[in-house]
């Protein structure tokens, strides 16, 4: 017998297509092609690729099974491949991925799924319909971002004795997790010959707070924002956009008595000045003072 070429319904007795469709996750973001193998088993099979095209008769991109891999650790019927737009954490291992550099205008129309097995019989499968129930197809393709944020509606001000408010928004949103580049930070000082200077506690420390310091950050709605550096649960990771933060140092509290006499005289001549310091999260940093209301 020659080797023939079964296309779509013909092939539907040895491989069908499955899904073909958006995926955006911690992993990746891009797009997930699967099959199923029906009368084929991998051990017969030489070669799978799976391609994706738009517009021309060409792919644009093709991704290829390691099938000593696959035969060795997945000789299963379901198989499906991923086109990494955006990394994550995921590892392949059982395809060679194909390498694209994806823009908006790169929208796969078709996905199509070749199998050639050891007597050279190939088969061809197609999927014409992607499917972005998961995520648009925009939304998987990171833009770096390389502007600086924008740290607006800054205020410091007097709230009764020894209490200092902060308060300011961000105009994007700034992820506070240990993991990310994003951090707010917050110091208290004072500005002495044009410089800002550090309010230090008694042994000698300045006063600043950060992503590492739980709930540190208040919302508008009394919720509070930062798991800090043991991942509290109860508190929010990521700063929203343009949402008013606030945050106080109060001497009543017993973390907080370096707010003392000292303060209360700074801040009654309205010397005192906080350092609002905001790392997006790609790392740009924008630093802005904000003096005190009295
Ligand atoms: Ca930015």
């Amino acid at each position: 017998m020659f080797p023939a070429t079964y296309r779509n319904e013909e092939a539907a007795a040895y491989v069908v297509a499955e899904n073909f469709n958006t995926h955006s996750g911690a992993d990746y973001k891009g797009i997930n092609v699967g099959f199923e193998l029906k009368s084929l088993n991998t051990a017969d099979i030489a070669s799978m690729e799976v391609s994706l095209f738009k517009d021309g008769e060409e792919p644009f991109v093709t991704n290829s099974a390691d099938m000593d891999m696959i035969n060795e650790e997945a000789p299963a019927k379901g198989h499906s491949t991923p086109f990494i737009i955006t990394e994550g954490s995921y590892v392949e291992e059982y395809w060679d991925l194909g390498e694209f550099d994806w823009t908006t205008d790169d929208r796969p129309t078709k996905a199509v799924i070749t199998i050639v097995d050891i007597y050279n019989n190939i088969y061809i499968v197609e999927n014409n319909s992607l499917s972005e129930s998961t995520a648009d197809f925009e939304t998987l393709i990171t833009v770096p971002d390389t502007t600086e944020p924008v740290i607006s509606a800054g205020r410091v001000y007097f709230d009764g004795v020894n209490r200092i408010n902060v308060e300011f928004e961000v105009n994007e949103d700034i992820d506070l997790s240990m993991t990310s580049l994003g951090n707010i930070v917050i110091r208290y000082g004072t500005i002495v010959n044009d410089e800002f200077v550090d309010l230090l506690r008694a042994n000698g420390t300045p006063v600043t707070k950060n992503k590492y310091w739980s709930g540190y950050l208040n919302g508008p709605s009394s919720e509070k924002y930062s798991q800090g550096f043991e991942g509290n649960r109860s508190y929010i990771a990521i700063v929203p956009a343009d949402t008013l933060m606030q945050t106080t140092v109060d001497s009543k509290y017993d973390t907080m008595n370096y707010a003392d006499q000292t303060w209360n005289d700074l801040l009654s001549q309205g010397e005192i000045v906080v350092q609002v310091e905001v790392t997006d999260n790609a790392g740009n940093l924008t630093i802005i003072q904000i003096d005190s209301e009295n």
